[in-house]
């Protein structure tokens, strides 16, 4: 993929042009009605570039003239939902492969180094463009058959990352993964696509791991002092997908914890869904019904698996837990291959963009800090969409993903480049190079380097000793004497 991480650092000059374009452009008061929810055709003409950073900066641009009030805590998530809901496509889902959304994962889901774009008819490597791209129509002939990107799978392992035709309706191949459960606020399928078919959270997923471990328990981190079910019991692919106890919350309380390459991309689908679907702003033109819920992201534990329901204008469908999720958004911070999956809906499918994605940050400036394990409430900051760096955190101080491995990453537009971490690579078989060293080579290095820095003070030594040998002997009567055949006689000296 060329792309690279579009970290920012914009000159004086750009930011003042932005800035009058900004000063320019009120915020558009957007009316989407319910037929706003009307499914779209999946596109056949696909562009696979990445958006270019001043594209990402103007679309978030209508909150530059708030003032910073406006720009944190829930009233950014209220400014947020126009932008995101504005000219919002969305496609039919369903458990038949030639429901838009499966199809849809051929592109968006797509695993681009196994199935690299060069290899579909159509695809246009100067331009980088797809034209006529042709989707599956049946469960055994899905169209270019790619192999999937699929959450709660462990990356590398060919054999769980399978072709997607392998893969159709199998309970414990790949489905259609709710990230924010639709029993968690919009369980009603018969109220239209809206929420329950939104491709930024609607994700192809592990089916044993969605149905099991997921399930709609609440996300957080697992308590490994009580018993619980990890996923690579059934699969060893599947390891580090884990069923139990909060370990934040304590009690009893069950949670799902996903692998860790999965955490930052989970959360931030999660505060994407509240940025789009609330009632911050009081009434909404296009209703609950049309699958427009009420949602929000809490720290306690007072929902889960159980009757489901739908949420209303006054009662808020539910999901947390905000501080494990604040926590997992830091320590796996977006990848290349998320980042391009964000581009690939904006430009193609959905016509809108993930800003957690864009702006990891703006999490922290809507719910507050969580780090080191510790939590705050208190808000750090406001969004800057002009300014703020994007896809990276502003202090630089990002924790390394335990599970990553650092890649390059490029984007047509950037400025600088700055190293991300790819979960591209599986836990256990990343160790240090160092730690393979022994003790007896390091030991033999240090002698070999002792004799080596001090050999001209040695050979002086063995000469100063030498003549005061031959010293000595002279001084005490004796004469050394060399042979023609090189034997050294000492004699006493005759007086
Ligand atoms: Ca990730």
């Amino acid at each position: 993929m060329n792309k690279k991480i579009v970290r920012v650092s914009l000159s004086f000059a750009s930011a003042a042009l932005l800035f009058s374009a900004f000063s320019l452009a009120n915020i558009p008061s957007y009316s989407v009605d319910a037929s706003s929810y009307t499914v779209s055709s999946v596109p056949t003409t696909i562009d696979l570039n990445d958006s270019t950073e001043s594209d990402i900066r103007s679309y978030y641009s209508s909150l530059n003239s708030l003032s910073q009030n406006e720009r944190q805590g829930t009233n950014l998530l209220k400014n947020l939902k126009p932008i995101l809901k504005n000219g919002q496509k969305y496609f039919s889902y369903g458990s038949s492969a030639t429901k838009a959304v499966w199809q849809s994962y051929e592109i968006i889901d797509r695993d681009w180094e196994k199935s690299p774009a060069s290899a579909i008819s159509g695809y246009n490597a100067s331009t980088n463009i797809i034209t006529g791209y042709k989707y599956g129509s049946s469960n055994s002939s899905v169209g270019t058959n790619p192999y999937i990107h699929a959450l709660y799978v462990n990356r590398g392992v060919d054999n769980e990352t399978k072709a997607w035709g392998n893969h159709q309706q199998d309970q414990w191949g790949i489905n259609q993964e709710h990230i924010w459960p639709k029993s968690c606020g919009f369980d009603d399928d018969s109220k239209g696509v809206g929420a329950r078919g939104d491709l930024m959270h609607l994700w192809a997923g592990n089916g044993r791991v969605n149905g099991i471990n997921h399930n709609n328990y609440f996300y957080g981190y697992v308590d490994k002092n009580k018993s619980y079910d990890d996923a690579g019991s059934y699969a060893s692919t599947l390891t580090g997908n884990l069923k139990g106890k909060s370990k934040t919350k304590g009690g009893t309380y069950t949670v799902f914890e996903p692998q860790d390459c999965d955490k930052g991309d989970i959360a931030r689908a999660c505060f994407y869904m509240v940025a789009r679907y609330n009632y911050l702003s009081g009434s909404d033109a296009d209703g609950i019904d049309a699958g427009n819920p009420n949602l929000e992201i809490v720290n306690e534990l007072n929902w889960g698996p159980g009757s489901a329901y739908t949420s209303s204008a006054t009662t808020k469908g539910q999901m947390g837990i905000l501080q494990d999720l604040l926590e997992w958004n830091r320590i796996d911070p977006p990848d290349a291959w998320e980042i391009h999956r964000n581009n690939l809906l904006y430009k193609n499918f959905t016509n809108n963009r993930n800003p957690f994605i864009d702006y990891p940050e703006w999490a922290e400036f809507i719910w507050g800090k969580s780090e080191d394990g510790s939590y705050s409430s208190t808000v750090t900051g406001y969004a800057n969409p002009s300014n703020d760096l994007i896809n990276v955190f502003n202090d630089g101080d990002v924790p390394p993903s335990p599970d990553s491995s650092t890649t390059e990453v490029s984007s047509s537009s950037s400025t600088s480049e700055a190293p991300v971490t790819s979960s591209d690579t599986p836990t256990s078989s990343e160790v240090p190079p160092s730690s393979q060293s022994t003790p007896t080579s390091e030991s033999g290095e240090q002698e070999q380097s002792f004799f080596e820095q001090h050999k001209l003070l040695i050979i002086i030594g063995v000469i100063v000793l030498v003549v005061a040998i031959v010293v000595i002997l002279s001084i005490a009567g004796y004469r050394i004497k060399v042979s023609k055949r090189g034997k050294v006689k000492i004699k006493k000296k005759r007086k």
